[in-house]
């Protein structure tokens, strides 16, 4: 019809847009750069850029609480486990595949060649097991203080956020008394490459897993409540809704928003020149490991399961994609892989709703990969021999780190300091990778939203069945416009 017809031209409109927006914002920052802009000049010239990070990261919050209450309120109790079983399994297994992935590829290549003198340093800082870092992801699961959980602001400069955001609000946590033994470490880190780090804007530090815990076990409580539930249900329903409108506004601006990232990011980054032959080789051994696991592992899998074409499926999603490139956020892009997977993959808004938000906050293939060998390279660097043990501890580690660390640009960096404690490596020797980091942090932001949303796909060709059965019930889904 002609309306189909319209919808696939704005829809490839999008991508086109994009992509010409990434390739302008290339050209543009590498045009500007022998300009030695200012810092200042540089903020003022990315903002258009900080802007769009802005206004995603203003829906994030209301996204992510109405679409897991109608999501589980949409389901009954019986469907949402099965399905939140899946995701469950598809997220441990994908993030446990990528650790394996980060490991093998980093101890084949081994990058790091072992020039710091003293073997076996003992961190200085208190220990921390695989056992307390899990402790402090349940512990989060649960917010004291739920409004405080919804606008813990981070703004003004990076060292603050790097240490508030490691910081769940109101915790005695293992993760603060780390924090705060290492600020030492992190402020030399900051010193050094205070022109360096400094992202776009003020971050939006919710505490996403908490906000999720509460709106799935809120959503599944109005789900049963039949009518006694029905004004609330409507209210999420339509907040969703509107929430959703406001998304495909911005969507008109993202292209801008995105070359200006781009473009900004390109003009202050530092000469490449700089990055010695250890960086770059760890640079390429993590490019590596993130793209076995994103063209090869997250597509075989799809493949396997759901028996379609892996990449028409990614082909929907690549505004997705290029946004979580351009802002290294998975949370700030959460708006548009929803819209991506429901318009452009028809992905039902059942799963969507149920599965996304609780995939942004909580599965980070591309993170967890990431730790776990930046980890073993900095080991590699201090001839640090770490047996089959720590091997584990690390990848036990590294996993419930990239659980924890939240969607926002460059969290796994502080997450780190969980996984290098655990086996006692220098905390500070963070410092080695950071110079390089915003460039990784793209792209294994690109993977942790790749993996959402192929889990997405399958979780949803895995509950065809609850889905047809609820719809056969309901007459209809209550939350199908
Ligand atoms: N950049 C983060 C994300 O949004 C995570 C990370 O720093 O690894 O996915």
């Amino acid at each position: 019809t002609k309306d189909d017809v319209k919808s696939y031209l704005v829809r490839n409109a999008f991508v086109l847009f994009t992509i010409i927006a990434v390739i302008v914002g290339i050209i543009l920052g590498f045009c500007l750069r022998p300009y030695k802009m200012s810092y200042r000049e540089v903020k003022y010239f990315s903002f258009p850029g900080e802007l769009l990070m802005r206004m995603l990261q203003m829906l994030v919050l209301p996204l992510i609480v109405s679409s897991l209450v109608t999501g589980t309120a949409a389901l009954d109790s019986k469907a949402s486990g099965k399905m939140g079983m899946r995701a469950i399994v598809y997220y441990m297994s994908t993030t446990i595949i990528a650790v394996i992935i980060g490991i093998i590829i980093v101890v084949i290549i081994h990058p790091g060649k072992g020039t710091k003198e003293n073997m076996h340093r003992e961190g200085k800082i208190m220990q921390v097991t695989a056992a307390d870092a899990f402790l402090d992801l349940i512990r989060n699961m649960f917010p004291p203080n739920l409004v405080e959980a919804c606008f813990k602001q981070f703004k003004t400069n990076y060292d603050k956020r790097i240490f508030r955001v490691a910081i769940p609000p109101n915790e005695t946590s293992v993760v603060a008394s780390v924090i705060n033994n290492v600020s030492e470490a992190m402020e030399t880190l900051t010193r050094m490459k205070e022109e360096v780090i400094p992202v776009p804007g003020a971050v939006n530090g919710v505490n996403a897993l908490g906000l999720v815990v509460f709106s799935i076990s809120f959503g599944l409580v109005i789900g049963n409540m039949k009518e006694q539930g029905q004004p609330l249900r409507h209210f999420f329903d339509s907040l969703n809704e509107a929430i959703m409108r406001l998304v495909a506004l911005i969507m008109w601006y993202a292209p801008v928003g995105i070359m200006f990232l781009i473009a900004g990011k390109i003009v202050e980054m530092e000469d490449m020149g700089v990055i010695g032959g250890q960086l770059a080789m760890y640079t390429v051994t993590v490019i590596i490991g993130l793209l076995i696991h994103a063209i090869i592992v997250l597509p075989l899998l799809y493949f396997l399961v759901v028996r379609k074409n892996p990449w028409v499926f990614i082909g929907g999603l690549l505004q997705a994609l290029i946004t979580a490139l351009g802002t290294s956020s998975s949370s700030a892009t959460l708006p548009i892989t929803f819209k991506c997977l429901e318009e452009n993959n028809g992905v039902d808004k059942r799963i969507t709703r149920f599965v996304l938000p609780v995939g942004a906050t909580i599965n980070m293939d591309g993170t967890a990969l990431y730790e776990a060998l930046a980890a073993i390279f900095i080991a590699q660097v201090n001839n640090f021999e770490l047996n089959f043990g720590q091997i584990i501890t690390i990848s036990i580690t590294a996993t419930a780190a990239s659980i924890g660390a939240a969607g926002i640009p460059q969290a796994g960096l502080v997450t780190m300091v969980i996984v290098l404690t655990s086996v006692g490596l220098p905390t500070e020797d963070i410092t080695l990778i950071i110079a390089v980091d915003w460039f990784l942090d793209r792209l294994r932001t690109t993977t942790n939203v790749l993996g959402d949303s192929i889990g997405a796909g399958i979780v949803e060709h895995l509950s065809r069945n609850e889905l047809k059965n609820r719809d056969a019930e309901m007459g209809n889904s209550v939350i199908e416009e």
